[in-house]
């Protein structure tokens, strides 16, 4: 059985990201999205909330699970018996961040390779950061994430 992880932050979920998913979700028996515990920053949504939004925008997806993880990604694999990284690459700005990690990962483990899905044109300008940035001047969000993630920033945003 193939079984894939998809990491990252998605604070919140795009329908950039869900693109992906969908996508990797036809390639692989089973992909995990593994959503990380990070410390060292603060996100706009705390991990259960990042979970909650993922799940409900993938319930649909047979073969997709939602996790969560801290530490290094290599560890997270080995738990979950994986030895395939899904990533989303979307312009060239991306590129030299995830060549870096795909060879740490290597290093860290040999076995493991980083497959990567180009983004989809019209979700290549589409980041968490940039969601965050269009809700925070009431700039419109539709086609940016998925229904049940607007209501969640609009009420983050007034509380
Ligand atoms: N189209 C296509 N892909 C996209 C889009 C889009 N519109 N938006 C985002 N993506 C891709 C990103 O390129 C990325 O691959 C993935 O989706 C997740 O994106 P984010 O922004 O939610 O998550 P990141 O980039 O903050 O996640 C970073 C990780 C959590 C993957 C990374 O920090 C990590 O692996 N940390 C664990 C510690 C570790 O093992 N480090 C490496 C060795 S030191």
């Amino acid at each position: 059985m193939n079984i894939a992880v998809y990491p990252g932050s998605f604070d919140p979920v795009t329908n950039g990201h869900l693109d992906v998913i969908k996508r990797a979700a036809r390639v692989f028996d089973k992909l995990i999205v593994a959503v990380l515990v990070n410390p060292s920053k603060t996100p706009m949504f705390s991990l259960e909330e990042r979970v909650e939004m993922l799940k409900d925008a993938t319930a649909e997806i047979e073969n997709v699970e939602i996790d969560s993880f801290s530490g290094l990604l290599i560890e997270y694999l080995e738990k979950v018996n994986s030895k395939i990284i899904v990533k989303g690459l979307r312009m060239v700005s991306d590129f030299e961040y995830e060549f870096q990690m795909a060879l740490i990962n290597k290093k860290l483990n040999p076995e493991v390779e980083t497959i990567f899905f180009m983004t989809s044109n019209k979700y290549e300008y589409l980041s968490s950061s940039i969601v965050k940035e269009v809700a925070r001047f009431g700039g419109c969000l539709s086609d940016l994430v998925p229904d049940s993630v607007i209501e969640k920033i609009s009420q983050k945003l007034k509380d």
